[in-house]
Order: C-alpha cells, then structure tokens, then sequence
C-alpha cells in the first residue's frame, strides 16, 4: 500500500480527502495524527509539509498538500472513478464549484464554528449571526440545485459533492452546542429548511466507507 494520508479528527479539509479516498475505493495507510500531541509540527512531518497542517498525503515518494491538490491528484494518478469529470465542461463546472465553496462557503461556516467550538463566543455573537445568514443563503441554492439532481453535478457524486460535505455536519455539530442556543441559527431541523440538502447529506453517509471518514473523537 503506498498511499498514506495524514489527518486530524474533525479537521475538514481533511474529511475530504478520506471521502475521495473511498469513493475513489484507493487502498491507502491512515496515519492519524493527535493535535492535541502537536504530532502534525514534528519535524519529520513538517519535512513533508512545512506549514504542519494536515490533510498531507504521500504515494511513494511524492507528497502533496492542501485538500484540493490532493484531490487533483489522486483523480490525475488514479482516473477510474474520476471526481472531476471526464471532459472539458464536466471539469469546468465542478471546479467552479469547488471555487464557490472556498470562496463563498469556508470562510462563514469557519467563522461560526470556531469560537463554537473554543468556547470563545463572547463578543463574536454578532458577527456569527451574520456568518449564519451567509450560510443559510449557500444552503438554499445548493437546496435548488439538489431538486433536480442526486448529486450536485448529476448522476454521479463528484469533487463538487466531497468539497462541500464535510462543512455540513461540521456547522451541525457546532450549532448544537449550548452556547449557539441564543445566537437562534434556525438550522435544525436542517430535513424541515432544506429537504434536498438532507437527502443528499444522507446519501454521502450511505456511501461506503463513510465511517472510516467520520471523525473518530465525534463517536466519545
Ligand atoms: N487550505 C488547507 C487548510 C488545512 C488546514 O487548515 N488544516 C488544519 C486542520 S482543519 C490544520 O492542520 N491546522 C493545524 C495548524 O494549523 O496548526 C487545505 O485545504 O488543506
């Protein structure tokens, strides 16, 4: 098995390359790292990347970092099963998605979930407030789009759909929290907002090998 990927519980971005992993049914070595142990800034991990962050994968002798270039390589190296299309439109239209998520979706969904799960709401409630409303804004387009569609480019689940996902149970999780009561997000029930968005969430954990992918510190 050469493929190694390097992850943190709970870390997002690298939730995404688990999942492409999976669906892409690739043999890899799961080498979970502990935050908390600050084994992503030892210095034989940031030989393999320098800004000690995970998700980080080695094949071989190659290491790439950064979720995206992960998953633009995996589909380059191991095409069967291909995340990003197969022609020249499919692969425009789900990087375009991939760009709306970075620039549109990572940014509020981080600025919601952090303070939550620091405990450092104080102060921030407003700005999380408006956070939230970004979201639910991102929420209800991909709600339309999933209408008409099982996954968000059609027929077959692809980096449009595995980009996107891990943000969901990650905002879910955080506005569950006690602290989030007052800031009244009016996610939950998400099946009653966006009835399309939760079936497709569903259908990303009916996958298999989803639950290699689950956060392990999520099940204590
Ligand atoms: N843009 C990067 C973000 C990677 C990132 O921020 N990873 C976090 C975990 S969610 C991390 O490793 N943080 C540890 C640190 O910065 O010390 C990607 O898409 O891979």
């Amino acid at each position: 098995m050469s493929i190694e990927i390097y992850w943190g519980s709970g870390s997002t971005f690298a939730w995404r390359v688990l999942l492409a992993l999976e669906v892409k049914q690739l043999p890899y070595a799961s080498r979970l790292l502990e935050f908390s142990k600050k084994e992503h800034k030892t210095p034989a991990f940031l030989q393999m990347n320098p800004r000690g962050k995970v998700p980080t994968l080695k094949d071989g002798d190659f290491v790439v970092y950064e979720s995206i270039a992960i998953l633009q390589y995996l589909d380059r190296k191991y095409p069967q099963i291909p995340l990003f299309g197969t022609t020249a439109e499919e692969s425009g239209a789900i990087n375009q998605d991939v760009c709306e998520v970075l620039s549109y979706m990572e940014e509020p969904v981080s600025r919601i979930t952090r303070p939550l799960f620091n405990g450092e709401l104080a102060g921030k409630e407003q700005r999380v407030r408006e956070a939230a409303e970004v979201v639910h804004q991102e929420f209800g387009r991909y709600d339309v789009r999933l209408a008409h569609s099982p996954w968000l480019r059609g027929e077959h689940i692809s980096a449009s759909d595995i980009v996107l996902y891990p943000f969901l149970p990650t905002l879910l999780r955080a506005a569950a929290k006690p602290a989030a009561e007052k800031l009244n997000m009016a996610y939950m029930p998400l099946s009653r907002h966006y009835p399309h968005l939760t079936r497709w969430m569903t259908a990303v954990e009916a996958l298999p090998g989803y639950a290699r992918t689950y956060p392990p510190h999520w099940r204590q």
